[in-house]
């Protein structure tokens, strides 16, 4: 239903029969909250977020949109997150959805001033849809409405919630290459095994799995990611020094927080006039029996 957030901001909350919820703010497009089915918070999402246009929301799932990060023209990840989306009233047909499921269906569409920054005219529609077991997915569908061909980055900027960072695991990025975004994206390979964290990260992995596994060890559950459309992978934790540097990050606030980002970065999107591009992003959280390999 739809109703008031913090701050007076209007929200979308979806709910699944067996309980567990999602939350999406009109503001940004942005998802801030998904629930399991025993009322447990999934995300991650700042104590100190600033719920006041134009600032983004810092946590939960930022759109990161026509751009990702600050190599760009544009401000740092783009605007499609520091502006208020609507319902879209009339969706194209969607293939994906069963009856059962809970879901909204947003639009965003650059006015005059968005323009100004940014000259491409496009129709950006995000489809948030809540499964029977409690999956959370994504699935935006961006279609040049302009005369002239735009290209573009991306990234679902996800702030996965976890008891203790140092005692997390990611699965599924080993032995890729990544641009390492503390070493002015110098293009380093990982290791040949699982991912554990004791400082600052912040890597982009690139031609990375649809699937990623993100083991939190305390809480017996495993977060896993399922993309299409996006072939990159942020990983992201400020660690103490730069969260401290972040107003609206809490000063410990970095140990139960990881940023895993489903992303094209490396090579951007193109688009010919009348073009649609399609990336999905599938979260689930199962009890850490989980193998990735399965
Ligand atoms: O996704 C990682 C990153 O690009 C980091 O470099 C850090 O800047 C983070 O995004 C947060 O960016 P934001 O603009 O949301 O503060």
């Amino acid at each position: 239903e739809i109703c008031k957030g913090v701050n007076g901001l209007d929200k979308v909350v979806l709910r699944e029969v067996r309980g567990s919820s999602a939350e999406v703010y009109f503001y940004g497009g942005h998802v801030t909250s998904w629930k399991n089915d025993h009322g447990e918070e999934l995300l991650f999402l700042s104590s100190k977020a600033i719920f006041k246009p134009p600032k983004a929301i810092r946590g939960g799932i930022p759109i990161c949109f026509p751009q990702f990060g600050n190599h760009g023209n544009l401000e740092q990840h783009g605007y499609a997150r520091n502006r208020f989306w609507s319902i879209d009233k009339d969706p194209p047909p969607f293939s994906t959805v069963s009856p059962n499921k809970a879901y909204i269906d947003l639009i965003f569409k650059p006015n005059e001033e968005d323009l100004k920054i940014w000259p491409h005219s496009y129709e950006f529609r995000l489809r948030v849809t809540l499964g029977p077991g409690g999956d959370l997915m994504l699935t935006s569908r961006i279609r040049n409405t302009d005369g002239k061909p735009f290209s573009f980055t991306f990234a679902y900027h996800t702030y996965l919630s976890v008891s203790d960072i140092s005692e997390v695991r990611v699965e599924g990025l080993e032995t890729l290459d990544y641009l390492d975004n503390l070493k002015d994206k110098e293009r380093f390979t990982e290791q040949g095994d699982a991912i554990t964290f004791e400082s600052e990260v912040d890597k982009i992995y690139l031609a990375t799995p649809t699937k990623i596994a993100v083991i939190d060890h305390e809480k017996k559950r495993t977060f896993v990611l399922r993309k299409d459309g996006l072939p990159d992978a942020v990983v992201w934790n400020p660690w103490e020094k730069k969260a401290k540097s972040i107003a609206d990050f809490g000063d410990d606030e970095y140990k139960h927080m990881l940023c895993v980002e489903a992303a094209a970065v490396e090579k951007a999107i193109t688009l010919k006039p009348g073009e649609e591009w399609k990336g999905r992003l599938e979260l689930s959280a199962v009890p850490s029996s989980y193998r990735s390999g399965q």
